[in-house]
C-alpha cells in the first residue's frame, strides 16, 4: 500500500489552529504563495526553451513580450497576493519602494505585510542553475484601517509570523515555517500539487560543508579568513567540503539537509556584504532558527537587527549551530 503523502493543503488545514493569529488568513496567504510558486515554476522551467524559441525577436513562443524572469516572478507574486485581500502592503527586491495594497472596500482592513525576493539568483537561469523565491510575513504594526507605512516593513526579523522559500531545482520545493518548525513540500508537476516530503527539517548541529565565494577571500575580515583556513586544515573530520552554488536558497537548502554553513561576509568591496536584510537574511534566519540552526551577522543574531531601510544589506552567516559558533570564535579573536 503506497504511503499517501499529505498535501500542502491538508497540512495547512491541520495546522492552522497552531498559528497564534487568526488561522484562515495565514492559510490564504500560504495558498497565494503556493499558487504563485506554481506559475513561476512553469515559467522558470521553460526559460531556456523560450529564449531559444523567442530568440528571433523580443516576443516569446506565445507572442508575449519576453520579460526578464525576475520581473515576471515579481509581478506574479504581487498579483497573486493582491487578489487574496489579506495583505496591506508588499516590499520586493524588484521595487524601489513598498507597494500599498488597498482592500476592495478600500478601508485597509488587511493585516499582513509580505516582503519578497521574487527570484533570487536569477542570473543563474542563463546557465541552468537552481534559483529561488524567498518570502517573509509580518503582521502590520500601524492601525488597521489606515494605509500601510514604512515602519510596518522595518520590523525586526524576530517579529516575523511566517517565512519560507521556493527552490526551483531538480524538483520544485516549498519550504516554510509559521513558528512551529520547518516543513518541506515537493511539487508533483503532473498534478500541480505540493506533497509533504520533508517534515520537521532541521540543521544537523555540526556539518562538513562550507559555502562562500572564496574569490573574495583577500577582502574578508581576518576572523573570517581564519575560519575558512580552519575548514581547510587537515585535522579530525577536516578538511571540510567547499560547496557554493551561487544561489542562496540552494546552498541553504542543501546545508539544512546535510549540515553546513553559508557565508556572505562583508569586505572592503562590499562594506555590508551583498545580501538584503529584509527579504533574504531575515526569512532565511527565521527558518534557520526554527530548524535548530543559527544565523548571525558575525557578531549578533540576524533576527535582532533593527532595520533602518528597505534594501539595506548585512553580512550573513547561517547554518549548523556548531559551525556558526566556531566562526564567532574566530571573529572574536580579532574583534
Ligand atoms: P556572489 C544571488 O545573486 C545571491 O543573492 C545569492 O543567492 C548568492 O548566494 C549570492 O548572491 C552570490 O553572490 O557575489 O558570490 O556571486
Amino acid at each position: 500500500m503506497l504511503k499517501k503523502h499529505k498535501t500542502l493543503g491538508e497540512f495547512i488545514i491541520e495546522n492552522q489552529s497552531a498559528f497564534q493569529y487568526t488561522s484562515g488568513e495565514l492559510s490564504k496567504l500560504i495558498n497565494a504563495i503556493r499558487l504563485a510558486a506554481k506559475v513561476v515554476n512553469h515559467e522558470v522551467n521553460k526559460a531556456g526553451l523560450v529564449d531559444i524559441l523567442g530568440a528571433a525577436g523580443d516576443t516569446n513562443i506565445q507572442g508575449e513580450n519576453q520579460q526578464k524572469l525576475d520581473v515576471m516572478a515579481n509581478e506574479k507574486f504581487i498579483q497573486t497576493l493582491k487578489n487574496r485581500e489579506i495583505v496591506c502592503g508588499i516590499a520586493s527586491e524588484e521595487e524601489d519602494d513598498f507597494i500599498t495594497i488597498n482592500s476592495s472596500d478600500d478601508n485597509h482592513q488587511n493585516k499582513y505585510v509580505v516582503l519578497i525576493d521574487p527570484l533570487d539568483g536569477s542570473s543563474n537561469i542563463d546557465v541552468n542553475v537552481s534559483v529561488g523565491t524567498i518570502f517573509s510575513i509580518y503582521r502590520r504594526i500601524t492601525p488597521v484601517g489606515t494605509p500601510v507605512e514604512l515602519k510596518d516593513f522595518l520590523q525586526k526579523g524576530r517579529e516575523q509570523v511566517a517565512a519560507g522559500y521556493i527552490v526551483y531545482g531538480t524538483s520544485t520545493m516549498l519550504v516554510y515555517s509559521t513558528g512551529a518548525g520547518v516543513n518541506g513540500f515537493t511539487l508533483n508537476p503532473a498534478l500541480g500539487t505540493f506533497y509533504l516530503s520533508h517534515p520537521d527539517m532541521e540543521f544537523p548541529e555540526s556539518g562538513k560543508i562550507y559555502s562562500v565565494n572564496e574569490g573574495n577571500y583577500v577582502h574578508f575580515l581576518q576572523g573570517v579568513k581564519d575560519y575558512i583556513k580552519y575548514c581547510q586544515e587537515e585535522e579530525g573530520d577536516r578538511p571540510y567540503t567547499s560547496r557554493y552554488i551561487g544561489s542562496l536558497v540552494s546552498d541553504f537548502h542543501r546545508n539544512m539537509i546535510k549540515g553546513g554553513i553559508y557565508m556572505y561576509p562583508k569586505s572592503n568591496i562590499a562594506e555590508n556584504g551583498k545580501l538584503r536584510l529584509l527579504y533574504e537574511c531575515n526569512p532565511m534566519a527565521y527558518l534557520a532558527e526554527q530548524a535548530n540552526g543559527l544565523a548571525s551577522d558575525g557578531f549578533g543574531r540576524i533576527l535582532d537587527i533593527e532595520p533602518t531601510e528597505l534594501h539595506q544589506r548585512v553580512p550573513f552567516f547561517c547554518g549548523s549551530k556548531n559551525m556558526v559558533k566556531k566562526l564567532h570564535e574566530c571573529i572574536a579573536k580579532h574583534a
